[in-house]
């Protein structure tokens, strides 16, 4: 029995599903239908297709399966199933025009306050605490985040614009931080709008290590390709080499040089790459290769979660480092309240209790973890969300991204992608044994 009275419930559930629809707005009105309907990049979807399929996953889990309603559409089932057909054949498909997506979207969402106003948040796991309101709420986040990199993918002029963060503080603590050694509660059996993935809490025993107390900046990235990084194959793993040689792949995604400079391409607009900001788009093998070359090596998954929750004056583990109530814009950049990470240093109020920085937001973190379940790990409410992903292929990003909603990011939460992708959020920090 959930703890959190049901009004409670029902209006965070209101509150994450009306935050979701706002972001979604807006990433699908600041470019013409054109645009929309476009495939920006046979990694991605037509920004159309997420729309409606944002709308079909609502009306599968919170419509059909909490309230066993008859299907609106059943017709498009298929059309927006993502195992049914992969990314770069979505835009062939018989796809909703904009318009017809928008209404079909709208027409979910509004059966499903409907059920939000009468469903008892007890007795099935799906509805527990507004579970499955959570679960649609992180979804739709993860495709506005998935939106985003298509605007980033995207060529022409600014469709999208935001503030910079602010600059940051100057930064004076230590550059790595010792994590000590001893057991440590990893994921969580009580976050109510956890993902299976998280699922359950245990104990492992973690040897003590040191972490990096910022991620890596993009000036410090430069060092490494100044280096010769790219050219040196000791740093690198023997698929990381055979793919960058096969790809020609020389700096991060999005970096070109120009009159002695690296210069970046960021929603349409160019710029010099700002030194002190975390390195963005790079994918795990350039991460693992830049380790090496700093002689020391990515985070394992557990390693980065003990960094980010193990308090060691209680031994307990928190939902974020900075203790348990949710982000605020003092902790973290999320939400896509900026287009880019701020620079290291940033939000002291949302270090660990060690005193490590931005583990949360700004940008993905590669874990050189595969993605695995944890022992005990059960498929809910479907195969298709973890389980089939499990396995060798995939590597582990934690932390969340400033595109991630706070709804889709805390100390448990887990991503993962093959370790080739870069248009993806990502960045590193590193670390050593001790
Ligand atoms: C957790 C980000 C890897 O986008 O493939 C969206 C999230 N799952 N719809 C993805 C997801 C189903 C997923 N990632
Ligand atoms: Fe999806």
């Amino acid at each position: 029995r959930s703890p959190i009275d049901p009004e409670t419930l029902r209006e965070r559930a209101l509150d994450a599903l009306t935050t979701a629809r706002d972001r979604t707005a807006l990433l699908t009105t600041c470019v013409d239908e054109r645009d929309l309907m476009a495939q920006h990049s046979p990694l991605m979807s037509p920004l159309v297709w997420d729309l409606a399929h944002i709308g079909n996953q609502e009306e599968l889990w919170l419509l059909r399966t909490v309230a066993g309603r008859e299907a609106i559409r059943p017709e498009i089932d298929g059309i927006y199933d993502a195992f049914e057909h992969p990314r770069a054949e979505r835009p062939s498909l018989p796809l909703l025009p904009p318009d017809e997506a928008r209404r079909y979207a709208a027409e979910v969402r509004g059966r499903a306050l409907d059920v939000l106003e009468s469903t008892p948040f007890e007795g099935r796991r799906l509805t527990e605490a507004g579970f499955a309101f959570g679960m649609i709420a992180q979804h739709e986040q993860q495709h506005d985040e998935t939106m985003l990199i298509t605007h980033q993918l995207r060529t022409g002029p600014q469709a999208l614009t935001a503030p910079d963060p602010e600059p940051a503080p100057p930064y004076t603590g230590p550059t790595e931080v010792l994590v000590p050694g001893g057991p440590f509660t990893m994921g969580t059996s009580t976050e109510p709008w956890s993902l299976d993935n998280e699922r359950p809490a245990h104990q492992r025993l973690v040897p003590a290590f040191h972490i990096d107390a910022l991620p890596v900046t993009s000036a410090a990235y430069q060092a490494f390709i100044e280096d010769g990084g790219y050219s040196d194959e000791r740093w690198w793993t023997p698929q990381g080499w055979a793919h960058i040689r096969t790809h020609g792949i020389e700096a991060p995604l999005f970096w070109h040089r120009e009159g002695g400079q690296w210069l970046r391409r960021r929603f349409g607009v160019t710029e010099v790459v700002p030194p002190d900001e975390p390195v963005l788009h790079v994918c795990w093998y350039e991460a693992d290769a830049y380790a090496r070359w700093a002689g020391r090596r990515l985070p394992t998954e557990t390693e980065w979660e003990k960094a980010a929750r193990h308090d060691p004056v209680t031994g307990r583990s928190r939902r974020y480092p900075w203790g348990d109530a949710d982000p605020t814009p003092e902790h973290a950049n999320l939400g896509q309240r900026h287009l880019r990470p701020a620079p290291v240093g940033s939000y002291p109020a949302g270090a660990s209790p060690l005193g490590v920085r931005q583990l949360i937001g700004d940008v993905w973190e590669w874990t050189a973890s595969d993605f695995l379940p944890y022992p005990g790990f059960t498929a809910f409410p479907y195969k298709e969300y973890s389980e089939v992903f499990f396995g060798p292929e995939y590597k582990v990003l934690r932390g969340g991204s400033f595109a991630v909603d706070p709804v889709a990011c805390r100390g448990t939460f887990r991503n993962w992608d093959y370790p080739i992708r870069r248009q993806i959020f990502s960045g590193f920090r590193t670390a050593r044994d001790a």
